[in-house]
């Protein structure tokens, strides 16, 4: 295991410009032929050429058609005294796919044959120069059994395909497009399709597929719209049209991660491509779409224009996710839709990667050094790149943003580059904006990992109507980072009356009114900005919209707090302000005595929010929803998972009581949804349905009456999509219902064939609130459950990741017993697919943190699977940097 670093690019020794592949494709072995045409780089002169490979058989190699000697270095081939001309060459190796349980190269899945090469999976494929920035045009031939694998496709247009002698059969595939090897991609299997032409706003017709097994074709509707509409919006947001003939998107079950953007073959796990009503919740429907567009984005932000190596992967990931965000926003329509996806984007950003930014895999977006590439597609460079994008968007405006791409795509389009291309491409765009005349000190956000606090105090001169806001930035040291220079932060804000109203902001100093909503940069470590002509004391609404990444420690009181949940015109701040009040009853009841009584005022403020007549379903239930654990644990020091899990249960218990008859309002008002139909507004219905369900199932339940528990039921029963039927289950399995034991009998009967939903049926267990030790050992006794399967990781996810991730007071107990499972766990999977195993590893990164007896036994788990001499790099990376 080495560590590599950013500091050390080197440009290649030698450029790989076509690529002419034969698969000879068998599950055991399959024959790999490779022909390449290499051309030395005249800047590094008889160098010699290191070609990568990895669980691969070598057979042979010629050099313009004549075999030469050739060594191997570790997993690398080398040649010496090549021609100093461009010349051929050819390899050939065998690989067998059926034993590749990393599902990283060419593996079978369900007796087909599909790849994933990005990473670094192209090297278990053919010997190559496995890095992106050396990037040649493919040829591909297939060929394979016609009876098992009648499917036969790669990326690029079909030239030619025939029959073969021996029951085979050939198909040829060329991609006119210069791409790395990480984007090459193949399949052959026995698949049924969906397709459609389309003619786009440039007047091309091109042909759209959807490949799936056969009894998924009702499942693929959604995803063809999503395509359809992704390419819509792409030609009209940023005029960047479809570039080639045909588009397809290829589903498959075993897949490691949720997608894969192989120019023009998608490939993709199944859990973001099918889904119809009856088997996908609201949530499934609204990944597919963003996933399919993320994907098909990618063909320009990412293929067109790629990475010059993998510390800049946030080049293509940070912009794609911000691209797939603004399109979901979109997609949603209305503006208050608009900020429900925007809550839920931020939630998730400060669910996964704020506790990665301050724990021992802190790294920054673009990142200085890894072990595993793999380890790094993280919350981070994509969740925070995408931020990164946001705030420069913020930063030029929404005109400026689009000329910056352009001049983005006119320099640098067919090429290898860095994110500091994309950044200096949008200000030079932008000459004279905050972007442009602060670049430098703005890309720290590139360079610095951490999450940066803000801190903001006011005052009122109520004699001159004048208002003070001092805001000042920190960040704490991360690894290999002790200190930091001042961030660049946007911060979008208003001041509202206690009365509600919007106040008009004018800087001192300035003439011109800046409006109701400005945006101020802070870029000092400690600013001050004076509003004049303040009519009356206002409350500062500020980082609206979540405009940074940051903490903001704004220490309103209650009071303030209460005027944003009822006034702000910022829905996210309306959201936020609720939060925090939730977040502030929580918080003094896990450092105080372990208890609180919620106050008269805050329930009822939930019930105005609940009742009102004019705010959003989707709204109302982001804002009755309290904070995860996860997130009470991100503001602790010190962290005991049970005492805050105690806590927050008890408050929902309390909310479930006290506003009995207004969630049976709720539920009578929004529960009855007609005919199902995916869009924002509906899914908002339901949402706000289930919750209501949810809490009268909970309070019923405490209380030992049947009535709602049995009203779940008949739900769960009649139920005409999955959504309500998922949120009935749920609602009694989450309250320990009676009931929930048989539903989940039931269920699992009626979609014993849907592999997606027993992935739900295993996580509604496994994610249960934790209760006297039960929910975690039905979790450990599923592992034995015929279904289950740490071969396929969606499965796999679907249980441990759930367990060890996702429900916090089941796994950290005081008997260590979650942490001993987690270990064996991790050294099993480590066995079969290291990328799988080093993502579970990473459920203790937060072990310092912990409150005894958790810290200790945590440690002596993580220093247990450390101690292995056998684990893979992935794993080892994580364990080591845990416990460094
Ligand atoms: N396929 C993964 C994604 O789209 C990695 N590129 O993010
Ligand atoms: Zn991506």
């Amino acid at each position: 295991a080495q560590l590599i670093r950013r500091e050390d690019y080197a440009a290649p020794a030698f450029w790989i410009r076509t690529v002419d592949l034969t698969f000879d494709l068998d599950p055991a072995k399959t024959l790999v032929i490779n022909k390449m045409t290499v051309e030395p780089n005249a800047e590094q002169p008889g160098a010699p050429l290191r070609l990568d490979g990895e669980d691969i058989n070598l057979l042979r190699v010629l050099v313009d058609g004549e075999p030469v000697s050739f060594r191997t270095e570790g997993s690398q081939l080398v040649l010496e005294n090549l021609p100093q001309q461009p010349f051929h060459l050819e390899i050939r190796t065998t690989c067998a796919p059926e034993k590749n349980t990393q599902l990283s190269g060419l593996y079978t899945s369900s007796g087909g044959f599909f790849t994933q090469c990005e990473a670094l999976g192209f090297r278990r494929i053919t010997y190559f120069l496995d890095r992106p920035d050396v990037m040649a045009t493919y040829k591909v031939t297939l060929k394979a059994d016609k009876l098992k694998y009648p499917v036969l496709l790669s990326n690029g247009n079909l030239v030619e395909e025939g029959v073969l002698e021996g029951g085979k059969h050939f198909a040829v595939w060329v991609d006119p497009h210069p791409k790395p090897c990480y984007l090459f991609a193949l399949v052959a299997a026995d698949l049924v399709r969906r397709e459609q032409r389309i003619r786009t706003r440039a007047g091309k017709d091109h042909l759209l597929q959807i490949y799936v097994r056969a009894g998924d074709l009702d499942k693929t509707e959604h995803a063809m719209n999503s395509l359809i509409a992704s390419i819509a919006w792409d030609e009209a947001k940023f005029g960047l049209s479809l570039d080639l003939e045909r588009f397809m998107i290829v589903a498959v079950s075993d897949f490691n991660m949720g997608a894969m953007e192989n120019k023009g073959l998608n490939i993709f796990n199944t859990k973001f491509v099918l889904a119809n009503p009856a088997t996908a919740t609201d949530v499934d429907f609204g990944n597919v779409e963003s996933v399919v567009a993320h994907e098909y984005f990618h063909n320009w932000t990412g293929n067109r224009v790629t990475c010059r190596d993998w510390f800049q992967l946030s080049l293509k990931e940070g912009l794609t996710v911000f691209r797939d965000q603004q399109f979901s926003q979109d997609m949603a329509g209305s503006r208050s839709a608009r900020a429900v996806k925007r809550i839920e984007d931020v939630r998730t950003l400060r669910q996964l990667q704020f506790p990665e930014d301050a724990g021992p895999m802190a790294h920054p977006v673009r990142p200085d050094s890894y072990v595993a590439i793999d380890n790094f597609y993280t919350a981070t460079v994509y969740e925070k790149g995408s931020e990164v994008v946001r705030m420069m968007h913020t930063l030029v405006g929404d005109e400026g943003f689009r000329k910056g791409m352009a001049l983005y795509f006119e320099r640098h389009d067919g090429q290898a580059v860095t994110c500091d291309d994309f950044a200096q491409a949008i200000a030079d765009a932008n000459p004279g904006s905050e972007l442009a005349n602060r670049l430098e000190p703005f890309k720290r956000w590139y360079a610095q990992a951490g999450t940066p606090r803000v801190t903001a105090r006011g005052s009122y001169d109520a004699d001159n109507h004048i208002y003070t806001l001092s805001l000042s930035q920190r960040s704490a040291p991360t690894p290999g980072q002790p200190d930091k220079a001042p961030y660049v932060i946007p911060v979008a804000m208003g001041l509202v009356g206690r009365d509600g109203r919007q106040i008009n902001l004018q800087l001192e100093g300035h003439l011109n009114s800046l409006g109701h909503d400005t945006v101020l940069v802070l870029s000092e470590p400690e600013q001050t900005f004076t509003f004049v002509h303040v009519p009356v004391e206002p409350v500062p609404s500020l980082l609206r919209g979540f405009s940074a990444p940051v903490v903001l420690e704004a220490e309103h009181s209650d009071d303030a707090l209460f005027t944003l949940l009822s006034h702000d015109h910022d829905p996210f701040n309306r959201w936020e302000a609720g939060q925090q009040l939730a977040l502030n009853r929580i918080l003094a009841a896990v450092r105080g005595d372990g208890y609180i009584e919620l106050d008269a005022r805050y329930l009822h403020a939930m019930r105005e929010v609940l009742r009102h007549p004019e705010l959003d379903a989707a709204f109302k239930e982001l804002v009755l929803t309290l904070p995860s654990e996860a997130y009470v644990a991100e503001q602790l020091d010190v962290v005991d998972p049970q005492r805050i899990h105690t806590v927050r249960e008890s408050l929902k218990r309390q909310l479930a009581h006290a506003l009995h008859e207004d969630w049976i309002w709720a539920w009578e008002q929004f529960h009855d949804n007609g005919a199902y139909s995916p869009d924002a507004r509906s899914a908002g219905h339901r949402a706000l349905a289930n919750l209501a369900l949810a809490m009268l199932v909970l309070d019923g339940s405490l209380r030992q009456n049947p009535i709602w528990p049995g009203k779940a039921l008949q739900r769960f029963k009649d139920a005409t999509n999955m959504t309500d039927r998922l949120g009935a289950l749920q609602a009694l399995v989450n309250a320990h219902a009676e009931l929930a034991g048989p539903a989940l009998e039931r269920f699992h009967a009626q979609f014993k064939g849907e592999a997606l939903v027993i992935d739900k049926w295993f996580t509604l267990q496994a994610t249960a609130p934790e209760h006297d030790g039960k929910v975690f050992a039905r979790a450990r006794a599923l592992m034995q459950h015929p279904d289950f399967t740490l071969r396929t990781p969606n499965r796999a996810r679907s249980l441990l990741m759930a367990l060890c991730q996702s429900n916090p007071a089941a796994f950290h107990r005081t008997d260590a017993a979650g942490y001993v499972f987690w270990a064996d766990r991790v050294i099993e999977i480590d066995g079969i697919n290291p990328q799988l195993a080093a993502r579970l590893a990473r459920a203790l990164d937060h072990w310092r943190r912990l409150a005894e007896p958790y810290r200790t036994a945590a440690r002596e788990a993580i220093s247990r699977v450390a101690a292995r001499p056998e684990l893979s790099d992935d794993v080892r990376e994580i364990v080591t940097r845990a416990l460094q």
